[in-house]
């Protein structure tokens, strides 16, 4: 499917035709092109954000997921990798994983994918002509224009408001742009207590290491802080295949006394990432995390428990997508979303969507993109919209054939919905689709 051609197409599809069988996939494509995505969960930042904000043919190759594989084939020690400039990391990645090799791979067409998509070379012995067109674009003009060929018109950020690197930009109360929507991340706080309460106390939160009461009260005021700071869309953590709840330790009682509750009090969904082993092998830093099976009874009650709490969920294992897709059906303030990570490769992208089409119809978010560099976007989503099509195509089919005929109308509201009204609907706001 063309990354570029978004425009309006000459299909009108008020026309309510009963399709026949070979018009479906047409007109399921059709809709999913037309489609701007709302990509509820990144790693992207508007340009206001500055250099964190990742772009450009070096970013592009220097990947964790690239790197993961550079690993494998280069003999090239971590610790030499990580001693010279980005740059001689890219030249020695693109020669590894696409001159001595054939880029097969999911994340390494991607590169091919963006490389196409701008009209640049995709087997040169070198990054010379990339490296000269990234050059050329100023920040702002290569957003609106990466964001166009992806079909995408609202990015979903992740900010860590204990990020030495972030949180300045915040402080500054930097300009927002209604295109990149803030989330309050909060690992640091759920995952690694540990570590940053002394940073708090820096900040002036009286908080401690033990979640006592008072340091509960002090955790309310700083996210109430900073959802006055930030106006996120949704609060969210990232959570280990060990993950247990209830707990009585500090994640426990401080998710349990103070993010649920504040995630009520702001009438925010909270986001969980279950299932991630961080840093199994930390010589490859962020490719060296992994994951695990985790047990989604803590899913359950928190669930049951919380009923005013609304939960997006994403598990990492390939072996909880079914309980997960289960207790979906238990309760509705429970929203599957995306294919996280290592699960976002077609072939397991089709098994899940599948299984979550034929359990829950059409009441989940199918995609994420996680994109951690800008033009991720555009293979990113192409590679969704192309998974996507002959699922969904598949799908009516088998309606028709059970006896209920499908219009272009159907296939447009049920796209609008996977791609971005159900995310909408569940944070209690849209976005305009322009
Ligand atoms: O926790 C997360 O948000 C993960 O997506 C990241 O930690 C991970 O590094 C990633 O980029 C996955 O695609
Ligand atoms: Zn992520």
């Amino acid at each position: 499917m063309e990354a570029a051609s978004f425009e309006k197409s000459n299909l009108s599809v008020d026309r309510p035709e009963r399709l026949s069988g070979h018009e479906i996939e047409g007109a399921v494509q059709d809709a999913l092109a037309r489609t701007q995505c709302v990509d509820m969960h990144t790693h992207l930042y508007p340009a206001a954000f500055g250099k964190i904000g990742l772009w450009g043919i070096d970013e592009l190759l220097t990947y964790h997921y690239l790197e993961a594989e550079f690993f494998r084939h280069s003999s090239m020690t971590p610790e030499d990798y990580w001693r010279v400039s980005k740059r001689a990391q890219a030249e020695a990645i693109w020669k590894t994983l696409f001159v001595e090799n054939t880029p097969l791979s999911e994340a390494t067409r991607g590169v091919i994918a963006v490389l196409k998509a701008f009209g640049l070379p995709t087997e040169a012995p070198d990054l010379s002509e990339a490296r000269a067109f990234f050059a050329e674009q100023s920040a702002e003009a290569h957003i609106n224009n990466v964001l166009r060929m992806a079909g995408v018109s609202t990015v979903v950020m992740t900010n860590d408001p204990l990020d030495p690197e972030e949180m300045p930009v915040w402080m500054k109360d930097v300009k927002s742009d209604p295109r990149f929507q803030p989330v309050l991340r909060l690992d640091r706080i759920l995952c690694e207590w540990s570590d940053p309460w002394e940073q708090l106390v820096s900040h002036g939160y009286d908080v401690d290491n033990r979640a006592s009461a008072v340091c509960i009260s002090e955790i309310r005021r700083f996210l109430s802080d900073w959802c006055r700071r930030m106006r996120p869309i949704y609060m969210a953590v990232s959570l280990p295949d060990t993950f247990q709840f209830p707990a009585d330790t500090p994640q426990g009682i401080l998710l349990r006394e103070a993010v649920l509750p504040s995630c009520r009090e702001f009438d925010l969904p909270l986001s969980l990432m279950i299932g991630v082993r961080r840093q199994v092998n930390p010589r490859i830093r962020l490719a060296g995390d992994a994951v695990g099976r985790a047990d989604l009874q803590s899913l359950e009650t928190l669930c049951h428990q919380y009923p005013e709490n609304r939960f997006l969920v994403s598990v990492l294992s390939r072996e909880n997508q079914h309980e997960l897709c289960v207790y979906a059906r238990k309760f509705n303030n429970l929203m599957p979303f995306g294919c996280w990570w290592f699960l976002n490769n077609p072939s397991i992208v089709e098994e899940i969507t599948r299984e979550r089409i034929e359990m829950l119809g059409t009441s989940f978010i199918p995609q994420h993109s996680d994109a951690r560099v800008l033009e991720q976007l555009i293979y990113k989503w192409q590679n969704t919209r192309r998974t996507l099509a002959p699922i969904l195509a598949g799908s009516y089919r088998l309606l028709v054939e059970d006896g209920r005929d499908v219009t272009r109308q159907d296939i447009q509201r049920d796209v609008d919905k996977l791609l971005r009204s159900n995310f909408e609907k569940w944070i209690g706001h849209g976005f305009s689709a322009s």
